[in-house]
């Protein structure tokens, strides 16, 4: 009751923090936060208002605790995650269901008493002699349409100095984001009380009734911070349950992208985790986030989009000045608070990774101890190492449109993956059926974000590992969305790839087929589709550019030549294999019942 929980907050909170949660009224807040209390038995709870200070508080507690270190760079930190927690843990990350309850056959679940079980036995008095702090959110700009308040309560400073730089402080409007949205999402992390040889192994829970989840014995973000995807699976749910066919939410950046005479255009694209994404929403002139994407159909008939983050956990592998010129400079030079994690720290305190253009150190320390050049099969960082900061910290962030609650105009949508031989760099689906259709068909190989995965897999709308529901249902809603009468204006519908390889196509040279900066080409040309500007070619696959504007489109906005060789190796279609792609793909969806006929329509037309 909610006496009882304010007994408990008489008992753990200092009468400063007492008063900082007065604030809050949300009495379903309330015994939430006091249940996490009861439950974890901390010795004091923070109250984290996202004032500057509390800000400045957790990061100095993060480098006396030491979850953090101070790197040469003032204003940079590094954090190592245990080995075993390099990304996000599949094997022990369960929906917590009751019995009637249909999940996505790529779902874990766990029977509600089982878990419960797990967490007397495990989380029962894990943060004793420590303190939880208990931060307030949301996922979108106050008063957005789509934007769901959260609550993260975690005994790691580490994370919530995470959560600081990538969402919104909403503790002042909390009472009434609840009221205006009528939800919020609750987050229980507890790092472990040691890290000894006999600690349990990682576990994360997702609670769907409750939209809670409960994590522990882990700090990667993607496991803890679990506004991050924890809750982007809860956000999936409301879409589909609560305004079905109105609204989405999606593994997707948003960029703007200039087109003549001042027009900008506003795309939003999926790819699976380590496939590009950041790049390509920082590779577009107006950046608003790399990672998440919440999409609705306004009164107007637009389709909308806001970003449920302010910031950005973005993979550090392969960034270097040539491809990411702006996430680079934030990374080198001062002036930007940035958290590194699971890099390697050379002697002179600079974090460095695979792929970051400067000469290989010759010893350093990391995740996993001390490492040296010589150490060949060793990589020299995790190829998972993050790095946590705020978006407006990005030169082109457009952080005026990051926090319109109007969001920003979706004109574009584009699926990319890991595909080295069978689709071409860009193709525009003919129809919004066809667009669903590329989605469902995104193939990725597994990437360093995944603990464990390998092979090829099938990453439907690289957000099939966040679907709670049956694909099939997820399908459905994709088709209603894109075809609903209310959508008056239809987004064109690409697939993207920048991972055909010279092997595949028969070219003389090594490696990947074109540049990571060819993606502004690619954006530049879906610009100009987008409003007309430039016509395409007809395919069995959907449109593909024109080799001349291309040829334009290199020119003038990254200064290079496009040979016509070049684009025949790009463009040619590979007939063979987008047949064996197609008769993959209906395999698979065949595999999953009730999938919808719409699909093997376009699949089957294709095919012919
Ligand atoms: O590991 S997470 O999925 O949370 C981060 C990411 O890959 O976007
Ligand atoms: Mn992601």
């Amino acid at each position: 009751t909610i006496a009882q929980a304010q007994e408990i907050f008489r008992q753990k909170l200092n009468p400063e923090h007492q008063k900082r949660l007065a604030a809050i009224t949300c009495e379903e807040a309330l015994l939430r936060v006091a249940n996490a209390i009861a439950l974890c038995d901390p010795d004091n709870v923070f109250i984290h208002t996202g004032s500057d200070e509390d800000m400045a508080t957790v990061r100095k507690l993060s480098l006396e605790k030491g979850e953090e270190k101070e790197l040469a760079i003032k204003g940079h930190t590094y954090h190592f995650d245990l080995p075993e927690d390099q990304g996000r843990i599949v094997a022990q990350t369960f929906y917590i269901v009751n019995e009637d309850e249909g999940l996505s056959s790529l779902a874990k679940k766990e029977p509600r008493q089982e878990s419960h079980n797990y967490m007397k036995q495990y989380m029962r008095g894990i943060m004793r002699g420590k303190t939880m702090f208990v931060g307030f959110y949301i996922r979108g700009p106050v008063g957005a349409h789509s934007a769901i308040p959260a609550i993260e309560m975690s005994s790691s400073t580490y994370v919530m100095h995470s959560a600081g730089l990538l969402y919104r402080n909403c503790y002042t409007d909390f009472n009434k984001e609840v009221a205006r949205r009528g939800e919020f999402f609750t987050n229980l992390h507890a790092e472990g009380s040691n890290r000894s040889e006999d600690m349990p192994k990682a576990r994360i829970y997702m609670d769907r009734s409750w939209q809670t989840t409960y994590s522990s014995y882990c700090t990667y973000a993607g496991n803890t911070l679990m506004m991050k995807k924890g809750n982007h699976r809860f956000a999936t749910d409301c879409a589909l349950y609560k305004f079905p066919g109105k609204e989405l939410s999606e593994h997707m950046f948003i960029t703007g992208i200039n087109g003549p005479g001042g027009r900008i255009t506003f795309c939003a694209g999926a790819a699976p985790s380590g496939c590009g994404k950041t790049t390509t929403a920082m590779a577009g002139d107006r950046f608003v986030g790399d990672d998440l994407a919440q999409m609705w159909i306004a009164e107007d008939g637009t389709l909308r989009a806001v970003n449920p983050e302010v910031g950005i956990f973005g993979i550090l592998k392969d960034v270097n000045r040539e491809g990411d010129p702006y996430l680079i400079k934030c990374l080198r030079e001062e002036g930007t608070e940035v958290i590194f994690s699971n890099v390697l720290i050379d002697e002179n305190k600079k974090p460095r990774w695979e792929g970051d253009g400067e000469e290989i150190p010759a010893w350093g320390n990391n995740y996993q101890g001390q490492w040296t050049k010589d150490m060949q099969d060793v990589p020299m960082s995790h190829p998972n190492s993050r790095c946590t900061l705020k978006a407006e910290a990005i030169e082109n962030h457009d952080k005026a449109r990051n926090s319109d609650p109007k969001g920003v105009q979706i004109k574009v949508i584009t699926y990319s993956g890991r595909d080295s031989n069978t689709m071409p760099p860009i193709w525009v689906a003919r129809s919004m059926d066809a667009g669903v259709a590329i989605g469902a068909s995104i193939v990725s190989k597994a990437t360093a974000t995944e603990m464990g995965a390998t092979g090829v897999k099938r990453q439907p709308w690289a957000n099939a590992p966040f679907v709670a529901p049956p694909l099939p249902e997820y399908l459905q809603a994709q088709f209603n969305f894109y075809n609903s009468d209310a959508l008056k204006e239809k987004p064109v519908m690409a697939g993207l790839n920048y991972f055909l390889t010279h092997e595949a196509r028969g070219g003389s040279g090594k490696g990947l087929l074109g540049e990571k900066r060819d993606v502004h080409v690619w954006l530049g040309w879906l610009e100009l589709y987008a409003n007309g500007d430039v016509q395409a070619l007809e395919t069995p696959i959907g449109m593909i550019p024109k080799y001349e504007d291309l040829k334009k489109l290199f020119r003038e906005r990254i200064d290079k030549e496009y040979p016509e060789s070049l684009y025949t190796m790009q463009f040619s279609l590979y007939i063979d294999n987008i047949v064996d792609r197609i008769d993959m793909q209906t395999e698979a969806w065949k595999q999953e019942e009730n999938a919808s006929e719409r699909l093997f329509r376009v699949y089957a037309e294709q095919k012919e």
